[in-house]
């Protein structure tokens, strides 16, 4: 499939939300008004007063402290934000209510309401303390979809141990290097998860991955399928044995508001993927905000983000954001597709979720399988979708609020990174009509522009670079281990701003559409891979000379992933083998999907690739362009004549 997708174009008819819904939303038009002009001219007294909705051990001294690119965020004060997640909502009497429920690929069921979450929370923080993990260390877990790997990112956040959480699509080598980059010496895993009907081998893939991370002391294993795991004397222990030793009797660290919270891996346009640092407070306070007022949140409803644990929108969707709300969270294990192309809407039907956020690709999915799958249930229960991971192209965004939203339920479109660590623009549901393709406005304390390379405003209607001008208090604020990479990466390339890569252009109603990423990262079904990471993999096969990487549209993954490969004298080409070696070094997600084998790549006389040309050949396209540049222009005749394989 390379057929190309539609984007948003300025004449997309606005939808407004229906009046109920507007008429009870958490914030209306003249709220966001006044809450937008606040947090721009007064924003510590606007992130002072929603911070103090949340409990803190100790008061803040200032609320921000901003040494471009370095920002702490409610200097001085602690807190918790486990604590905030649960405590305090068990204090407030939500203990009896929801907080996760649980179904797995294979249909097991388990609820935990706010009073049991903390309980096997504190057994789990007992856990670590007895395994030795202290304030400041560093845990990596490598989980199934399943509530404990909820359980344990918020025991790790209750002691001040800063969880890395690693999706479980990585492979070996990829979990080897997040292990070893981030100097984890503890690893929670689990037996295996059910994805498609079969078994993943977690704890195999952890086996291996700890041969090759010698910093790697201890692993915590949950058994979630047969718990027949070889497990290793002295170094493995069962969760459920661990925690079954433990007390349930632990006090929320009180830590620094700027205490490590979390190290997220991400790809860029070069090297190897980045520790995202989120901290506490800050992120804290943004997660809580934006989960209340861009996912409407009332007490009745069963939110639902269908995203993984291991991306950033798990983290602040499915664990942090929706429970500092005290919301009850839907949390699925498994494919969408299993066992058909109607779980999703099974699993809506049956539990009664209200509020369903999920990525463009799978509503592309959805549609490629037609309406009979929806249709076969009862979608009434939903008044709000969401949708996040790429831009959503207008069809996609009118079949997913027609045929799943029964056209009464606001779609709110949300641009954000792991690096924002939490929602930076969206629609607001019950505050302004939506417009197709369209994330919107910025959220509050969102300053956003629209400039060229050089920093320039663009008009409104141009396209330009997407960058923010003001810190944020969910703002990453560094990267593991590597702080000159952060300052470089993320505020170096415009100075004074921070670009994380993206292009977008403005309405005259101030709506910012973002177009996509502008450099050498794709985005496929939602997921971040840079095109140097796959070169790398590829040229780390003994079969080749020399790689290139890019990407070209895809109907349903957004993008995909095509690699032109020049072979080592002597050796045949294999895209077989291929993509078993990229699945194997960095995981199937970064599998090519179509590989040319070239003769020479198009390069300019210093060298430097000219990737233009290499997407227009593998979207198919006649090639265009200024080739004078090119050491050697016929290099592109030959490269369309290449078959794809
Ligand atoms: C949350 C998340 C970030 C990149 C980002 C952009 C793309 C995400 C989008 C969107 C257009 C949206 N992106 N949401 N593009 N409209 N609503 O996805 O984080 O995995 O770090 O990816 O995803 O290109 O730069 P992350």
């Amino acid at each position: 499939m390379t057929g190309k997708i539609e984007h948003a174009s300025h004449d997309e008819a606005p939808v407004a939300p229906p009046t109920d819904f507007a008429a009870r939303a958490n914030v209306t038009e003249q709220q966001y008004r006044d809450m937008y002009a606040r947090s721009m001219h007064d924003p510590e007294g606007f992130w002072g007063d929603t911070a103090r909705e949340l409990h803190w051990h100790a008061p803040w001294d200032r609320v921000l402290d901003w040494q471009s690119p370095h920002a702490q965020w409610f200097v001085g004060g602690r807190t918790n934000i486990a604590y905030n997640a649960l405590d305090r909502q068990v204090q407030r009497g939500l203990g009896d209510r929801r907080a996760i429920v649980w179904e797995g690929e294979n249909g097991d069921i388990r609820t935990y309401t706010y009073a049991e979450l903390l309980e096997q929370v504190k057994r789990a923080a007992n856990a670590l303390l007895n395994l030795g993990v202290v304030s400041g260390d560093r845990v990596t877990l490598y989980l199934p979809m399943i509530p404990e790997a909820a359980i344990a990112m918020l025991a790790c956040a209750r002691i001040g141990a800063t969880h890395s959480v690693v999706f479980g699509g990585f492979s070996v080598s990829a979990l080897a290097d997040r292990i070893q980059n981030a100097q984890s010496r503890v690893l929670i895993t689990a037996d295996a998860s059910y994805r498609r009907g079969t078994l993943v081998p977690l704890k195999g893939n952890a086996d291996a991955a700890a041969a090759q991370a010698p910093v790697l002391e201890r692993m915590l294993v949950v058994c979630r399928a047969d718990c027949d795991a070889p497990m290793q004397e002295g170094r493995d222990t069962y969760w459920h044995d661990a925690l079954a030793a433990a007390s349930s009797d632990h006090d929320a660290a009180p830590l620094d508001s700027e205490h490590p919270l979390f190290v997220l891996y991400t790809s860029g346009s070069t090297g190897k993927p980045k520790g995202v640092v989120h901290t506490t407070g800050g992120y804290m306070v943004g997660t809580y905000l934006t989960t209340r007022t861009v996912f409407d949140l009332k007490e009745d409803d069963l939110y639902w983000c269908t995203a993984d644990v291991g991306w950033i929108t798990g983290h602040s969707y499915i664990v942090y954001g929706p429970l500092l709300n005290g919301a009850s969270v839907l949390m699925y294990e498994g494919a969408p597709n299993h066992p058909d192309w109607a779980r999703f809407w099974d699993i809506t039907e049956r539990h009664g979720v209200t509020v369903l956020y999920t990525a463009p690709t799978a509503i592309r999915s959805f549609m490629r399988a037609g309406d009979d799958f929806p249709a076969r249930h009862d979608l009434s229960s939903l008044r709000l979708l969401g949708s996040v991971g790429e831009p959503i192209n207008p069809e996609a965004w009118r079949w997913y609020h027609r045929v799943i939203g029964g056209g009464r339920c606001p779609v709110v479109d949300t641009w954000w990174q792991t690096e924002t660590g939490s929602i930076m623009l969206t629609t607001l549901p019950g505050a302004f009509p939506a417009k197709p393709g369209t994330a919107g406005l910025p959220m509050f304390g969102v300053d956003p522009a629209i400039v060229t390379r050089e920093g320039d405003d663009v008009p409104d209607g141009e396209g330009g670079l997407l960058v923010i001008r003001k810190p944020w208090p969910s703002m990453l604020r560094t990267v593991y281990g590597d702080d000159e990479r952060y300052v470089r990466t993320y505020w170096g390339e415009i100075p004074g701003v921070y670009f994380a890569g993206d292009g977008a252009r403005r309405d005259a109603d101030g709506y910012i559409t973002v177009m996509g990423r502008v450099d050498d990262v794709l985005n496929v079904s939602g997921h971040r891979l840079g095109t140097s990471e796959i070169e790398s993999a590829l040229v780390g096969h003994a079969s080749v000379a020399e790689a290139a990487v890019v990407g070209r549209p895809d109907e349903v993954k957004g993008e995909g992933v095509v690699a032109f490969v020049l072979l080592q004298n002597g050796h045949t080409a294999d895209p077989a083998e291929l993509r078993r070696h990229v699945s194997r070094v960095i995981g199937a997600l970064a599998r090519p999907d179509a590989i040319y084998i070239a003769d020479a790549l198009p390069k300019t006389r210093s060298g430097k690739i000219m990737r233009r040309f290499l997407r227009q050949v593998a979207a198919g396209q006649e090639i265009s362009g200024d080739t004078s540049t090119l050491e050697d222009p016929s290099v592109l005749d030959r490269l369309a004549a290449t078959p794809a394989q």
